[in-house]
């Protein structure tokens, strides 16, 4: 029976419902915020579909690519760096086109919640000549992956689907609909079309220019591209999520809301411009559909009123286009807050022993960044996932091995299999001499705990084999590889100080569960001022958990407490004492 009920979704979900509706049978993603829930949405789906996390987005491309050339419609999911990870990949299946839809679902993050830059999908979309649909809410999330995987199969194209932070991560109605069974499109050997050497690459460069032409002329009666007429005083071309703000802030103007960015509607646009007397473009982040317009002999106004910084909101817009005085007041802001490791994160063990040997860290993605802040502060470079190691192999060249005797790389298990292994490989291939530690907590916990090919378990929830990273690093090379438990202080300091003396690559594996993970019992410490000389050592680390008393003695607060017993490790007077197994 079909069904046909209302109900409220995230923008996530309702990404993953419109895949499962669309008859996806594959999709694979690397996790990354905002893109994260979309597949642990999707696998609710499980008994009619397959999702994966992949190790990095090049192979989730990769996955989903071979999927739709077997004639399946699939998908990947990935955060907006990631797609420079996919970038190979993706350039290049534009040329190839598809077989069953291929839709590679981007999620960009304007603002910044999580993210090291605000780059704009759109714009590496429009190099690699990928057509993009771009939503404004969850009901528009769902219906366009049912037809962004329509309108590949019908123009050949792998598409491109934007959101954004706020789309992923806010609720509005959806309905729902039936899976649509659709049957496998046969696959026709055609080398032409799928080895992309020269001379067919030549041949495809100009098939996809037809193909995006086609589409463009389709875009101007695309009802996904459509016109609110209203008063033409203003007009705003706009998309996604400040389609939105417009309609808040300006309720009396006309807007041209563009589901499809990529290509242009440019009779739609002609048309819409002719009948304003003054035209807005509405876009967050870079003025893509702005400088298109304006090549055209259009006059707008965009990017001279409106920031490429961060969200859009209906109050700025008012202010940029009315002139008006905030008109409602801007929601209280809560408090700054630095970001600090969790109470009984093994990083923290780890980066204090970094610290007390003052070393320097070229510093990756994860949680582990935030090793770069203070008290911990031994973090000094943060790029792009993998490139620690490859950073840290830099400093040598340059300087030579004594240079690097007070460096060392640090990378996450997740983000040392993403890339970090390529970089490790080098090293070793290049005879450096640098010391690399693989800070090991069995997850990927920045994006809130996905499992990874170390971890043994899919996202499907089965069993698998759990890579061995020690012996894979032994595999490519490396002879000194040590494992400790990150809160074995002493063993991690011993073993730092005698890796940094040898002229040969290490690797030293700290290996603790994220906190987090553990739903064990934890033991409670608690502080005696009796005891307590106030040297400070054990608040080095700058846990959460710890404060000072007026007196200046110490107090463990239990109830952030998770028993990690670093305090008790840096305890020289015994003030610091378990006393008993509490419940979590
Ligand atoms: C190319 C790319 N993909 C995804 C992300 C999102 N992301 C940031 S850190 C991270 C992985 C963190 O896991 P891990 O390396 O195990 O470190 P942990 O956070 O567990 O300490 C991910 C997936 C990103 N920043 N860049």
């Amino acid at each position: 029976m079909a069904e046909t009920n209302k109900v409220i979704m995230l923008g996530n979900e309702a990404i993953a419902r419109g895949a499962y509706e669309a008859g996806v049978k594959v999709s694979a993603a690397y996790p990354g915020t905002p893109s994260t829930e979309i597949s642990e949405y999707l696998v609710q789906y499980k008994d009619f579909l397959y999702c994966e996390w992949s190790p990095n987005e090049k192979v989730a491309t990769e996955v989903a690519v071979g999927a739709s050339l077997a004639g399946t419609r699939a998908m990947a999911c990935m955060k907006h760096v990631g797609f420079n990870v996919a970038a190979d990949p993706a350039y290049s299946v534009s040329y190839m086109g598809v077989n069953g839809g291929l839709v590679i679902v981007v999620a960009d993050d304007p603002g910044l919640y999580s993210s090291q830059n605000e780059q704009d999908t759109r714009m590496v979309a429009r190099a690699a000549q990928l057509p993009v649909l771009e939503p404004s809410d969850s009901s528009e999330a769902k219906e366009y992956m049912k037809m962004a995987f329509e309108l590949s199969e019908k123009f050949d194209r792998p598409f491109v689907y934007r959101t954004t932070t706020r789309l992923a991560h806010s609720q509005g109605i959806v309905e729902l609909a039936d899976r649509q069974e659709l049957p496998d499109k046969e696959y026709i050997k055609n080398i032409q079309k799928t080895v992309m050497m020269p001379v067919n690459a030549k041949m495809r460069h100009v098939e996809i220019e037809k193909r995006n032409n086609e589409l463009a002329q389709a875009a101007n009666e695309l009802p996904i591209n459509r016109v609110e007429m209203n008063d033409t005083k203003i007009g705003v071309i706009t998309s996604g999520i400040p389609y939105q703000y417009v309609k808040e802030a300006l309720p009396e103007a006309s807007v041209l809301k563009l589901g499809m960015v990529n290509p242009l509607p440019r009779k739609l646009i002609e048309e819409f411009a002719s009948k304003v007397e003054k035209l807005f473009i509405v876009e967050e982040l870079d003025p893509v559909i702005e400088e298109q317009v304006r090549s055209w002999g259009i006059q707008v106004i965009g990017k001279e009123i409106f920031t490429v910084q961060g969200e859009y909101s209906a109050n700025m817009l008012r202010t940029a286009i009315l002139k008006e005085e905030l008109s409602i007041a801007e929601p209280a802001k809560a408090p700054g807050r630095p970001p600090i490791l969790c109470p009984g994160c093994p990083h923290r063990s780890v980066y204090h022993v970094l610290n007390k040997l003052k070393l320097h860290a070229a510093g990756d993605i994860g949680c582990y960044t935030l090793g770069a802040v203070a008290p911990l502060s031994v973090v000094d470079t943060t790029m792009c996932m993998g490139s620690s190691i490859s950073t840290l192999h830099g400093m040598e060249k340059a300087k030579g091995t004594a240079y690097i005797k007070d460096w060392v790389a640090v990378i996450g298990d997740s983000t040392f299999l993403h890339t970090g292994v390529n970089s490790l490989m080098n090293m070793v291939y290049n005879h450096a001499t640098g010391t690399v530690l693989i800070l090991d907590n069995s997850t990927t916990g920045m994006t809130g705990h996905q499992d990874h090919a170390a971890t043994g378990k899919t996202l499907q929830g089965d069993s698998t084999y759990a890579i061995d990273i020690p012996a894979l690093c032994h595999a490519i090379g490396v002879k000194n590889v040590v494992e400790v438990n990150a809160f074995d202080i002493e063993t991690l300091e011993k073993n730092v100080k005698e890796e940094l003396k040898k002229d040969e690559v290490s690797v030293i594996i700290t290996k603790s569960p994220c906190v987090l993970l553990s739903k064990a019992k934890k033991p409670l410490y608690i502080a005696h001022a009796d005891k307590c000389k106030k040297c400070g050592m054990c608040m080095k680390p700058g846990c959460p958990a710890m404060t000072k008393n007026e007196d200046g003695t110490i107090h463990i607060d239990d109830t952030i407490c998770t028993g990690c017993g670093l305090c008790d490790n840096l305890c020289k007077f015994g003030a610091i004492e378990l006393v008993k197994e509490g419940d979590r």
